[in-house]
């Protein structure tokens, strides 16, 4: 009966903090998912801190745990797979070895990558994993959510109003992908970001989304993103309504983040460290269960 959820999650672990792994996880299994992590890396924290020391899973170590799961029969029981962070080529070539492997044993599988790569302007991995997300992950994804700055790499080209969204995303259903969905862009009126999502049978949706935080930004926002709509995607049919849960959770988690830093640094006195920015995940367990969908959906 719960056969139709269960994730293989692979993305980073951190020991202190959230991201990857440590920021997807626990929403997934509040919302009644069970979770397989494969660590893509463990390090003490996330990099934006100081300091950053710890461990790179390499590709021959991937392998040898899929093939610890395939000899014991357990590949059969994953409904999605989620892929995020991944710092190396390789890993990430490997990675379309194994959604095709879970899809021939499983050919409901639902495959939810997001394609992290940067942002504002930024790449913070190697620039030679671009083109092999462009040609060989992203053509496998059912679901993508890519931000802004993701979506110029991959389609070559600078998105500056409404118009170039709609073209970006028709290139990536070109490519077979059911849904795609823009976490976040900066076409927004002042003060707000604004997130959209496509289907390719041509549902679109925009979520206008007021900034919190004066400028505050967060890491790992993104990798919770993508396991709140793998979990309210499956939930429903209406994207719709999966979209304003996700960012309806996402912004709660913000808000109570928020709420937790101290009162300096609200007021811009003192600028703010990477650990009083850990999102306050494990203290939004409520909101993350019942969403309170305050922003709506625009349909286009
Ligand atoms: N930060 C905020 C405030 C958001 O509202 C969103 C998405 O809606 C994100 C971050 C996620 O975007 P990104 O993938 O750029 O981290
Ligand atoms: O949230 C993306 C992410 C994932 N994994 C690691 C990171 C980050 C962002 O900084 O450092 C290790």
């Amino acid at each position: 009966p719960d056969l139709d959820r269960r994730v293989l999650s692979i993305q980073s672990h951190v020991v202190h903090g959230y991201v990857g792994n440590k920021s997807a996880a626990f929403p997934l299994q509040v919302l009644g998912f069970e979770v397989d992590a494969i660590n893509s890396v463990q390090l003490s924290n996330h990099t934006g801190y100081k300091a950053i020391k710890g461990q790179i899973l390499q590709e021959k170590e991937l392998v040898e745990l899929f093939e610890g799961l395939e000899a014991n029969n357990l590949l059969q029981f994953y409904s999605h797979l989620l892929t995020g962070y991944t710092g190396n080529g390789s890993f990430l070539k490997r990675i379309s070895y194994i959604v095709k492997k879970l899809r021939e044993i499983n050919p409901r599988l639902i495959y939810v990558c997001d394609p992290v790569m940067g942002d504002n302007g930024k790449m913070y991995v190697p620039e030679d994993l671009l083109p092999i997300y462009r040609d060989e992950i992203i053509p496998l994804a059912d679901i993508i959510t890519p931000n802004q700055y993701e979506v110029e790499l991959l389609t070559e080209k600078k998105i500056t109003n409404e118009d170039d969204v709609w073209s970006a995303v028709q290139w990536f259903h070109d490519r077979g992908i059911e849904t795609v969905v823009i976490s976040s862009s900066e076409l927004g009126r002042e003060n707000e970001l604004r997130a959209f999502l496509s289907k390719k049978n041509g549902s679109r949706y925009i979520i206008n989304i007021p900034r919190q935080g004066n400028g505050i930004s967060f890491t790992g926002t993104g990798d919770l993103f993508a396991s709140l709509f793998l979990a309210h995607s499956h939930f429903t049919n209406d994207l719709g309504i999966a979209f304003e849960k996700t960012i309806a959770s996402l912004q709660a988690v913000i808000k109570r983040t928020l709420e937790s830093m101290p009162e300096d640094v609200l007021s811009g006195k003192r600028k703010v460290t990477a650990q009083e920015c850990e999102l306050k995940l494990i203290q939004s367990k409520g909101v993350i269960e019942s969403p309170l969908v305050v922003l709506k959906a625009q349909q286009i």
